[in-house]
This record gives C-alpha cells, sequence and structure tokens, in this order.
C-alpha cells in the first residue's frame, strides 16, 4: 500500500471527467427538463434498453481529442485523470470483448476514446485511470439497480434498496453471475488492455461486501500496483481501498484523516446538462484545493464534455483559471 500510493498522495489534483452516452441527451428526455444527475437519465426516466441503445447509435463525438483534453487537465495544474469506462447505464466507454454493449459495436463513432485517452496521459506524463460501476448495471438482467425493466435486485421499490441481499439471499446468484461473468471481466480487460494507475469504483452498498471482496482481490491478483478509490470494499472496521472518499462539502474536509479525496463537479451534475448553469467559480476550486491540501487530501474536480467531445464553455473557463492561478502562485 505504501508503495502504491505515492504518486497520488503527490499528486493532489485531479480531473474526474464523466462522458457517457447520457452526454448526448443534455439532461432533457422526449422535451423535458430532467433534473439532477445527467448521467442518471436511463433510471430517471426508465428508459428500456433497446430506447437507450438508440442514443448509441448517435454516438459520434468528432470533437473529441484525446491529447487535447489531457493536456487542458495539464494546463491547469491537474497530476491525474479518471474517466467513466463504464457509468451505471452499463454502457463501455471502451472496446469489450465481454460485451457488446460498448463503443465499438454500437456507435458509428467506431474508435475507443478510453485507449486514445490512456495513450495521450501516457505520452504526457499524466497518472490515468477508470472509474467503473461495478455495482450498478441498468443494462444487465442480472446486475443490482434496474427495477424498470428486469426486476433486478437491489431496484429502489421492489425490494428495498441497499441490504436487499440480507432480506432477499436467494436474488444473490443473479447479482453474482453479473459480478462474475460482466463486472470482473471488463475490470482485468481495462487493467491488461489499458494498463491504468488508479480504478475508481462507486456505490458499493449495492453489493454485499464478500462479492466487492472478490473484485478487489481479482485486481491485485491482476496487477498490484493499481491505486484503489475508497467506495469499491467498505466494511464496519473501515474501507479496503487505498484511500477514502468523501462528497464535496468543504465542512465535511475536518473530520477526515489519513489518505482522502474529495470529488466536487463544477456544477450540480457529473455528466453534462446544458440545464445546469450552477458553476461555482475558478476562486472556489483553488480554495477548495487549498483547504483540501492543507489537511492532507486530494481534489478531483469533475468536468461533464459533451456529446459531441467539446468541453463545456463554462467548464473550459474554470479549467482556464485555475493553472495560471496556480503557476503564478508557484504551487504548480
Ligand atoms: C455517485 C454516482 O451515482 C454519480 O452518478 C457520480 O458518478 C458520483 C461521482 O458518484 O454518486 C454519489 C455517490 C456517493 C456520494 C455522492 C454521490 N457521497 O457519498 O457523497
Amino acid at each position: 500500500h505504501e508503495q502504491r500510493i505515492k504518486w497520488w498522495r503527490d499528486a493532489k489534483f485531479g480531473m474526474f471527467v464523466h462522458w457517457g452516452l447520457y452526454s448526448i441527451p443534455e439532461g432533457e428526455w422526449k422535451g423535458k427538463v430532467v433534473n439532477g444527475y445527467a448521467e442518471h437519465l436511463m433510471r430517471k426516466e426508465k428508459i428500456s434498453k433497446a430506447d437507450y441503445l438508440e442514443l448509441a447509435h448517435k454516438f459520434n463525438p468528432l470533437k473529441f481529442n484525446a491529447e487535447e483534453w489531457i493536456l487542458d487537465a495539464k494546463k491547469a495544474g491537474m497530476n491525474y485523470f479518471i474517466i467513466t469506462a463504464k457509468h451505471h447505464d452499463g454502457f463501455a466507454m471502451f472496446d469489450s470483448k465481454v460485451s457488446d454493449f460498448d463503443v465499438m459495436d454500437q456507435t458509428p463513432f467506431k474508435r475507443d476514446p478510453m485507449a486514445e485517452l490512456a495513450a495521450a496521459a501516457k505520452k504526457h506524463g499524466m497518472k490515468f485511470g477508470f472509474y467503473y460501476s461495478h455495482a450498478f448495471d441498468w443494462e444487465d438482467p442480472n446486475a443490482p439497480g434496474n427495477d424498470w425493466e428486469y426486476k433486478n435486485p437491489g431496484g429502489d421499490q421492489l425490494i428495498g434498496g441497499a441490504n436487499w441481499f440480507d432480506n432477499h439471499p436467494d436474488w444473490l446468484p443473479k447479482a453474482q453471475k453479473y459480478v462474475n461473468e460482466k463486472a470482473i471481466p471488463q475490470i482485468k480487460e481495462l487493467i491488461n488492455k489499458y494498463h491504468p494507475d488508479i480504478l475508481w469504483f462507486d456505490t458499493p452498498h449495492k453489493l454485499p461486501f464478500s462479492e466487492n471482496l472478490k473484485i478487489l482481490q481479482a485486481i491485485r491478483e491482476t496487477d498490484p500496483n493499481i491505486v484503489v478509490n475508497g467506495r469499491l470494499a467498505r466494511s464496519a472496521t473501515g474501507n479496503f481501498g487505498d484511500y477514502q472518499n468523501t462528497g464535496d462539502r468543504p465542512a465535511e474536509f475536518r473530520t477526515v484523516s489519513g489518505d482522502w479525496e474529495a470529488i466536487p463537479t463544477t456544477n450540480e451534475s457529473y455528466g453534462y446538462s446544458k440545464h445546469d448553469n450552477s458553476h461555482k467559480s475558478a476562486q472556489f476550486f483553488i480554495r477548495l484545493l487549498a483547504n483540501a491540501s492543507s489537511r492532507g487530501g486530494n481534489l478531483l474536480m469533475n468536468i461533464g464534455p459533451k456529446g459531441d467531445g467539446s468541453f463545456d464553455q463554462k467548464d473550459q473557463r474554470i479549467l482556464d483559471s485555475i493553472g495560471p492561478w496556480l503557476h503564478k502562485n508557484k504551487l504548480s
């Protein structure tokens, strides 16, 4: 652990990117504004896999330029970069042989943006890794979460969401099938193909601890040098990753000790929504970075690029202001 975490401690400031099929509708579905997390569109609007696939058939981000993204992060003073290889919708933004619900098989783009980003990061000395939704997967008929189409384990209404596995152990084999046949094989693909420095997981409460631990073991066996965040395997005695994650509220910073990371997004959504104009100022993030740094924590600032592969002007403005400030004050 001490050896693995070293670069991460020194990095201090990183870029988090939520980008996927949900970036195309921009926080709107069938003419209706969908508030909150834009990346939760499929769940909020109870979209079937068949309808969601139509978004994939439209995904053609011709403005996407991996090198520009990595250099924008670098210019902002960021030292690591984490992007959604698969969010809760289950769609792989990389070339997956495990599932055909992926960018190569379903989109006219026919390029692997994760491969391009991994190569650009390597070229420019940027530490790099993936967000992978290991618990929620709304396209897989066996995975926790999708209760509008499949009556899956851990669906919100059906069997009480969190701790569904204690109340309904008979549902567990379904989720285990998903973990064994999709989640772990895709995580191994990500490791073996793209050699990430870090893997970032989320919503561990949707799976029993034993499944989360099995995933962590598979990662350690495949590559023991990968840094794992604090939202993969948690028990009453603590978290089994390499550091702890907090929410994005500065007040919380005071209660955390050890290695930790906050994940504020520039507005109120992680994925792109044209209706969310609640962007904070560059000054806000500079203060947050100073605050986190002085308390031993990292700041992973999120932006949500558009479906065409460009950054939102409001995100771009924030990014472009942070770097020069850090530079002027000799902090980067
Ligand atoms: C999760 C996701 O559901 C969301 O879409 C996004 O990817 C975000 C980074 O992570 O949402 C959470 C989960 C936990 C907290 C906040 C947002 N939390 O503990 O404060």
